[in-house]
């Protein structure tokens, strides 16, 4: 009797954490995940124009279209425009889109398809000398780097990746880079900060290499702006994750979204971890903290004066900007590694977010089950002990 409890309590014990195994193995793995078609094309329309480059990524989904367009002419700037048919083309007048002071250039067709449109201007990189080591932007800033005025590489494409290069005068020998990513489904890449992305959001690399700094103590800032019609991304949400499986002694993750309908699916996001990395191959020690601060309105003129992307898709853009700093006291100053990195998504609808790893689950399966598995036996075998106990005083008197 003993013997066969103990059996079926074993068996059970096995079934629990197969289940266990199989519950996350469908939670990860299994279940369709949405996926997009995506297509690439380098300046629709018309020819390499002088100066930059248009990069237009068309991602179909079952019944809408995300565009991404991304463009080095003025300021590096990501365009997203989402679309409630699979129809939805990009029709660029180049006269117009070339033309700094006219806009209309560019435009998503048939206009009423339009749901929503964000974009991202990289405006300026600030570096400042932080003489005692306090990682506050102080009255040592620097004359600002304005990337509207770089002298920007082609686009070096390939698949679904895109990259730019630019240059400042001062560089010498360095470049700040870009490399947008479009992705069909979901996923995350292999090197940190490993962002979760799917297939309705785009990745943004920055990364700052090899630039001379104007001091030995230098520190940089980026400063973004999001342009925008209705949702204007006009909030930082600063949210806790107790799972830094992905991206390793980060606890957190930043999204800047609009204050209205930040919780819905209408509208976009811009979202990053903290963190920026001191060399391209980073170990764990080579990762700095970074911080933004609060969103600020800005002029939209000044936005669409300095994106060529901005003056020929919006009239009359909503415009939020913050900065990002890297580093904090006591870390490291950019000229010990001459090397930073950062990365964002960008996207519609809701922003995705970390959930543990199958892998995570299983040990929590493992190491919270054991544990109960072990109280069911202890009191199964004390049920069994006290049954045979009392059996035997129940026969006693017959004997
Ligand atoms: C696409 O639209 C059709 C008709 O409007 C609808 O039945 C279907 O559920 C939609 N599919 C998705 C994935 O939204
Ligand atoms: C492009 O814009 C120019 C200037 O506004 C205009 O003259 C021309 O007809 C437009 N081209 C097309 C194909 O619409
Ligand atoms: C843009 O406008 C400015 C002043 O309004 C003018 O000086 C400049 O020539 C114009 N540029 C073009 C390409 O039309
Ligand atoms: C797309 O949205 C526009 C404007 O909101 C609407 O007029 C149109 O019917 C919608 N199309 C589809 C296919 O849902
Ligand atoms: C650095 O510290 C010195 C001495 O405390 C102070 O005089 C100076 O203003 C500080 N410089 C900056 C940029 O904060
Ligand atoms: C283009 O990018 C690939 C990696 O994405 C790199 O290997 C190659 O050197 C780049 N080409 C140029 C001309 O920068
Ligand atoms: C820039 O590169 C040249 C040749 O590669 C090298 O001689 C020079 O020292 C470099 N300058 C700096 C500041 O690293
Ligand atoms: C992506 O967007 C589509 C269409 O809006 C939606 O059906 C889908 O659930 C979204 N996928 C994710 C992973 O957010
Ligand atoms: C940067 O660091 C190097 C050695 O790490 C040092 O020789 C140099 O003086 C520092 N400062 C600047 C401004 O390059
Ligand atoms: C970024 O920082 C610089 C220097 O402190 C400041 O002038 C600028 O206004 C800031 N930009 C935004 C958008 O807050
Ligand atoms: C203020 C505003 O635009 N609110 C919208 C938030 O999103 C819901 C649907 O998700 C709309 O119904 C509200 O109008």
């Amino acid at each position: 009797m003993a013997t066969m409890k103990k059996r079926s309590c074993r068996v059970s014990s096995l079934i629990f954490l197969f289940s266990a195994f199989s519950l996350s193995e469908s939670l990860f793995s299994g279940g369709e995940t949405f996926k997009r078609k995506v297509t690439v094309e380098l300046n629709p329309g018309g020819e390499a124009p002088p100066g930059g480059d248009l990069l237009h990524a068309r991602a179909v989904g079952d019944n809408d279209t995300l565009h991404f367009l991304f463009c080095s002419l003025g300021a590096p700037t990501l365009l997203l425009v989402h679309t409630n048919t699979t129809s939805s083309t990009v029709k660029v007048n180049w006269t117009q889109f070339l033309n700094p002071n006219i806009s209309g250039g560019l435009k998503v067709e048939p206009e009423s398809s339009v749901l929503y449109s964000n974009s991202v201007v990289f405006s300026r990189l600030l570096e400042y000398n932080d003489v005692n080591d306090t990682a506050e932007v102080t009255s040592d800033l620097f004359p600002p780097y304005e990337l509207q005025d770089f002298t920007w590489s082609r686009l070096n494409l390939s698949d679904f990746t895109a990259r730019l290069c630019g240059v400042a005068e001062t560089f010498t020998n360095g470049s700040l880079c870009l490399q947008l990513s479009v992705f069909e489904s979901e996923g995350r890449d292999q090197p940190w900060p490993s962002l979760l992305h799917t297939a309705n959001s785009s990745q943004l690399g920055v990364w700052l290499d090899g630039v001379l700094p104007r001091a030995t103590r230098s520190r940089f800032l980026l400063e973004l702006r999001a342009v925008g019609g209705a949702y204007p991304l006009n909030t930082v949400e600063v949210h806790r994750s107790i799972d830094d499986e992905y991206t390793p002694s980060i606890f957190q993750v930043s999204r800047w979204v609009s204050a209205v309908n930040s919780s819905s699916d209408v509208g976009g996001f811009v979202q990053w971890k903290p963190v920026a990395y001191r060399r391209s191959a980073p170990a764990l020690e080579d990762a700095t903290p970074c911080r933004h601060s609060e969103p600020q309105q800005r002029s939209g003129e000044a936005a669409a004066s300095s994106s060529r992307l901005i003056r020929a898709f919006y009239t009359q853009p909503e415009t939020f900007g913050l900065n990002v700093s890297f580093g904090l006291a006591g870390e490291p100053f950019y000229n010990s590694t001459r090397f930073l990195s950062w990365t964002v998504l960008v996207g519609v609808g809701s922003p995705p977010i970390d959930s543990f790893s199958p892998l995570v689950l299983a040990i929590m399966a493992v190491g919270l089950g054991t544990p109960m598995i072990l109280l069911l036996l202890g009191g199964v075998c004390v049920c069994v002990r006290k049954r045979a106990a009392a059996s035997s005083t129940v026969y006693e008197p017959i004997n």
